[in-house]
């Protein structure tokens, strides 16, 4: 296994949904020992520390289809910045939230490194919302819509250019609440979907199987894996805010990042939503650790 130079990056923020308390997930992963876990298998680790994040509503939310605009706008700008400086050190991006809409901000720093870079979604929802579907104004249904160039010309905009992706690049993994809006461009957009059931029918094995080798046949430049730990069942990560029943498996979860790791494709990565204050013991922090430790080559014998 190749041992990497890992820079951690925190982004505390709970801007892109109503619940608080995804601000502090950061923390909760660093308390879950992330670094020295990294640091046993033989990576070199940086934590460079969290992105600022304004604890002050920078304007009261104006537009109900899109909350807190201003706020997730400011974030995910910083957050781009910081991750396109990481790559050009040559350095691996692993960026820990705060809920998922700080995936817009990640893809717009790597976006202007990799022209055809290969997404793996893994998650219970779809999150390609744009202001005319959203059920609820919360951004962090948004940002592979807003990869793709579709919704908030500002939040498309981020760092000048769009879209950040492609959407034949991304495979969304563990989907099991996907909203009418999101199914319309799942189909218009030809983007790769493997619900709970395609896992329940051909195994986690074959799902990931055909997801790498669906991606290698693009011939993709870069790979990166956006976790949001609600992919996985709420038995195993009770602390996130909008779970939903019947997901992924602990082994499941574990088996998928393991095959990343042997398809020596990953290039960046997120773990998102992990919520210390609807967790139980730090529950949910300690699983995404586990499977960082799974994804960057952790063995055991
Ligand atoms: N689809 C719903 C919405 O857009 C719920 C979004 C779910 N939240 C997430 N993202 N955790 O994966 O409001
Ligand atoms: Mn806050
Ligand atoms: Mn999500
Ligand atoms: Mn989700």
């Amino acid at each position: 296994m190749n041992k990497k130079t890992i820079s951690i990056i925190g982004v505390p923020t709970d801007y892109g949904q109503a619940r608080r308390g995804v601000d502090m997930g950061p923390s909760a992963i660093r308390y879950a020992g992330v670094v020295e876990r990294l640091e046993a298998i033989g990576h070199t680790v940086q934590d460079q520390g969290d992105i600022r994040v304004s604890q002050k509503l920078v304007k009261a939310a104006i537009d109900k289809q899109l909350l807190n605009l201003e706020e997730v706008i400011d974030v995910s700008t910083s957050l781009a910045n910081r991750v396109h400086e990481v790559v050009a050190e040559k350095k691996f991006p692993l960026v820990f939230g705060g809920d998922h809409s700080i995936a817009i901000g990640t893809f717009a720093g790597l976006g202007e490194h990799y022209k055809n870079l290969g997404v793996i979604w893994f998650d219970a929802h779809a999150d390609l919302n744009t202001p005319d579907t959203t059920p609820s104004g919360n951004i962090h249904g948004m940002p592979l819509a807003v990869s793709i160039g579709i919704g908030d010309e500002r939040l498309v905009q981020i760092r000048k250019y769009a879209p950040k992706i492609k959407s034949k690049n991304i495979v969304i993994i563990g989907a099991r609440s996907v909203d009418p809006g999101e199914r319309e461009l799942i189909h218009e957009q030809g983007i790769k979907v493997y619900t709970m059931h395609e896992i329940d029918r051909l195994g986690m094995t074959r799902v990931m199987e055909n997801a790498l080798a669906y991606l290698k046949g693009l011939a993709v430049d870069g790979l990166h894996l956006s976790l949001d730990l609600d992919g996985l069942d709420p038995l195993y990560t009770p602390g996130v805010g909008t779970p939903v029943p019947g997901g992924m498996t602990y082994r499941e979860s574990h088996l998928a990042m393991e095959m990343l790791q042997e398809s020596g494709m990953l290039t960046s990565a997120e773990f998102v939503e992990v919520n210390p204050i609807l967790d139980e013991k730090n529950k949910t922090a300690d699983v995404a650790v586990a499977l960082i430790g799974s994804l960057f080559g952790e063995t055991l014998v």
